[in-house]
């Protein structure tokens, strides 16, 4: 709620308090609008500071509110009436002041802020818009491009950045609410008429409609589909345009377009998914809460591929002693020039000093004898990863977890040879791994709960969001991106181009279609591993047989692609061509298109019309249904790490939730009707299957996704 106190005689101060982040709820509302009543009849008090505590202004509105109905006093007018107040009222900002705790500060006459503190209006990551005015006041205040970029994509931004765009008054390295109230005691009986920023005329470039048409191209190529974002580029032209009472009518109307939209509530449910996956826990029972991870001073980094140099970079830029190795001398000069520049572009862009000095080079493993943790990022090939293993356990003081970087391969067998499997975890990263936000963190069956929770606070610490998945073939990510593979060479097959598959992939929100996205990881990656599985066999008889491999329909299309040299982007040709080998704009390439015609007559497959629906339902529903089998085999604890795992890793559409939310907006029951469609037409795919607890949550009435987990552990019982 909030707390209402008269400091230094004349000063009441107003302090709200809702752990963990004084959200604003019904109550802190309506602590407020009663504060603010006493403070105006209170005649000793002659001005008001709002802070809030526990060095935490405020988080804005209370997230957690927007699921019901909406009670007690609403902000709009709350902020009003502080605004119009005839003493003025300073806000004391510490720690963030976001969302509507900013809207609430720009309706104050004042703003100080702590130097440390950071402000913004993440309205738009949950799929909604400044709809307390700030999306009128802020342009106002600081002139239309500013708020454009802090309104579209919600940015946080320091004090002092604040400051130069002048959305506070004044940054202090001291006691905020001290100062405030120092300054709330000069500036009382001040005239207030030129401190009420919806008085404020809305300041414009001349070439207002060029901005905006700009803006709006832009945030509509960026947007992949959300509405949030065009929304509020719409809320500030009417800022620039309409006088501020119709700017707020029109402020109202996008507001309630957009919180009454399936990608609010999308987006809702996967702030408190980030955050759910925090609290991971394993079939033994060990959990987060239960788990203490151990310190980590020094880490190392043990093949310095793509990967490795990634994560070495990642590990440097957060503060860590790295030791790196790569074995071949020639090799670990490349690379250490590549880290390098990594290092500086990295510093450049954050204004700070590069981190050369944290890594050391070496080429000889025994240079990681006295590291707290090794992440093994040697080439994917089990073999050799089992070597290293055997060479590290030897070699690492006693203690050291040792990790590995495998995109999916068995963590068990690399635990197996060492001397201690339960300091044993994977760490699977994504590419680039000092960019991408994901890891994986995989447990085997010997992995201990210590092991575990020193990964995930790692991660953590380097700025990654963690999940913690059981160890299977491929883990949670690539184990589902399988069957979506598999679909999209099986659509080919029947007659749809890359062209086609991809458009309506992105036309869903992917960054990229799934053509695309091969091309630029690399053809050849999945080539060897169905190679080593025996599934891709190097010119295979010709005939139906080739299309059915190990009792299953097999499409050897991209291995055929790959026979012929066409590795994706870095040859120049793939499922798309490409200028040069390297450049990244994908062109349809006819010779594939010819490749395809004599693929189909070769085995006598007649090309039919596909459409949109059809490549959407294969690709996605199979995908989610493995999804159900991951949850079902109790390698990820709930929905929320799935979908976690696929808007960071996989560019799902974060205004899409993820794909196990996505499924419960399709409705379970016609995603099991499809499948079930799918898998008549194609009974030698048994990735359309349904699987049970998809039956099983349809049979129990398809409950919402945060009820999952209760018929998950019934099913598992079960088994
Ligand atoms: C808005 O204001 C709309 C307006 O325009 C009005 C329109 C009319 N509500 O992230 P953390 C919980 S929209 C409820 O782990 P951190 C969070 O779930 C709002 N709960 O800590 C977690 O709970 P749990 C605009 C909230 O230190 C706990 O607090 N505001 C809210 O890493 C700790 O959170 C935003 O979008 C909330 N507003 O980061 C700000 N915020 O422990 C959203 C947090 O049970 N919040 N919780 O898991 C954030 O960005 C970060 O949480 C914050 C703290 C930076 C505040």
């Amino acid at each position: 709620m909030a707390q209402y106190t008269r400091v230094s005689g004349s000063v009441g101060l107003i302090t709200l308090q809702s752990p963990p982040v004084n959200a604003l709820s019904a109550a802190v509302r309506q602590a407020i609008v009663d504060s603010m009543q006493r403070a105006l009849s209170e005649p000793e008090v002659k001005s008001v500071v709002i802070c809030g505590q526990n060095g935490l202004f405020s988080g804005g509105a209370d997230i957690k509110e927007f699921r019901g109905q909406m009670s007690g006093p609403p902000l709009i007018p709350m902020i009003h009436a502080i605004e119009a107040s005839s003493k003025p009222v300073v806000a004391a900002i510490e720690g963030i002041a976001l969302g509507g705790a900013l809207e609430l500060a720009l309706g104050c006459h004042y703003r100080i802020a702590h130097s440390k503190a950071r402000v913004g209006l993440p309205e738009v990551t949950l799929g909604l818009l400044p709809g307390a005015g700030g999306s009128q006041r802020l342009p106002r205040l600081i002139g239309v491009p500013a708020a454009l970029d802090l309104i579209t994509t919600g940015r946080h931004v320091t004090a002092a950045e604040a400051l130069k765009f002048g959305l506070v008054d004044q940054i202090t390295d001291h006691n905020t609410v001290n100062v405030a109230v120092k300054f709330a005691q000069r500036v009382a009986g001040q005239p207030l008429d030129a401190r009420r920023i919806s008085t404020y005329p809305c300041l414009s470039p001349p070439d207002v409609d060029v901005l905006f048409e700009e803006v709006m191209q832009r945030v509509r190529r960026t947007a992949r589909g959300a509405i949030a974002p065009i929304a509020c580029v719409q809320a500030v032209r009417a800022a620039a345009t309409l006088p501020y009472n119709q700017g707020m009518e029109r402020e109202r109307e996008l507001m309630a377009t957009l919180s009454t939209s399936g990608q609010t509530r999308a987006l809702q449910y996967f702030f408190f998914a980030q955050r759910a996956v925090g609290r991971w826990s394993m079939p033994s029972g060990a959990r987060w809460d239960t788990s203490k991870p151990r310190p980590v001073h020094k880490a190392a980094v043990i093949g310095l591929g793509t990967m490795g140099r990634g994560i070495a970079v990642a590990l440097a830029q957060a503060g860590f002693s790295v030791v790196a190795v790569e074995t071949q001398e020639k090799q670990l000069m490349e690379a250490k020039q590549a880290i390098s520049g990594m290092l500086e572009r990295g510093a450049k862009r954050r204004g700070v000093a590069p981190a050369l000095d944290k890594i050391n080079y070496g080429c000889n493993i025994q240079s990681v004898a006295h590291v707290d943790l090794v992440i093994e990022a040697v080439f994917e090939d089990m073999a050799l990863k089992k070597k290293v293993f055997q060479q590290l356990s030897a070699v690492c003081k006693p203690g050291t977890f040792l990790c590995s970087n495998t995109s999916g391969l068995d963590i068990d067998q690399l635990a197996c040879q060492t001397r201690n499997p339960e300091l044993v975890v994977g760490m699977h990263f994504f590419a680039p791994a000092h960019v991408m936000k994901l890891l994986e963190v995989v447990y085997g069956p010997k992995s201990s709960p210590l092991a575990v929770a020193t990964a995930m606070q790692l991660g953590k610490k380097i700025g990654k969001v963690s999940v913690a998945v059981g160890n299977c073939r491929g883990f949670v990510g690539n184990r589902m991106l399988k069957p979506y593979l598999e679909q999209a060479l099986f659509l080919l097959e029947e007659g749809a181009t890359p062209e086609f598959v991809d458009q309506v992939l992105e036309e869903f929100g992917f960054a990229m279609g799934v053509f695309r996205m091969s091309d630029l990881s690399g053809l050849d990656v999945g080539w060897k591993v169905r190679m080593a599985d025996g599934l891709a066999v190097p010119n295979p008889t010709t005939g139906q047989a080739t299309r059915l491999r190990q009792g299953r329909r097999y499409s050897p299309l991209g291995d055929l692609l790959c026979e012929q040299g066409r590795f994706g982007q870095k040859t120049g040709r793939g499922w798309y061509q490409y200028n040069k080998p390297g450049s990244q704009v994908a062109k349809p390439d006819p010779w594939l298109h010819s490749f395809l015609d004599e693929y189909r007559a070769w085995h006598a497959l007649v090309a039919r019309r596909i459409d949109h629906q059809e490549v959407l339902e294969r690709c996605l529903y199979s995908m989610i249904n493995e999804g159900f089998r991951i949850l079902e085999d109790g390698i990820a604890a709930g929905p929320e790490d799935i979908d976690v795992i696929y808007v960071f890793g996989y560019s799902w559409p974060r205004h899409r939730g993820g794909p196990m939310f996505y499924a419960t907006t399709v409705g379970l029951n016609k995603v099991l009707e499809r499948l079930e469609h799918y898998h008549q037409a194609h009974p030698d795919v048994p990735s359309l299957q349904p699987c049970d607890l998809l039956r099983k949550l349809v049979a129990s009435g398809s409950p919402p996704i945060q009820k999952w987990r209760e018929v998950i552990k019934k099913v598992r019982s079960q088994l």
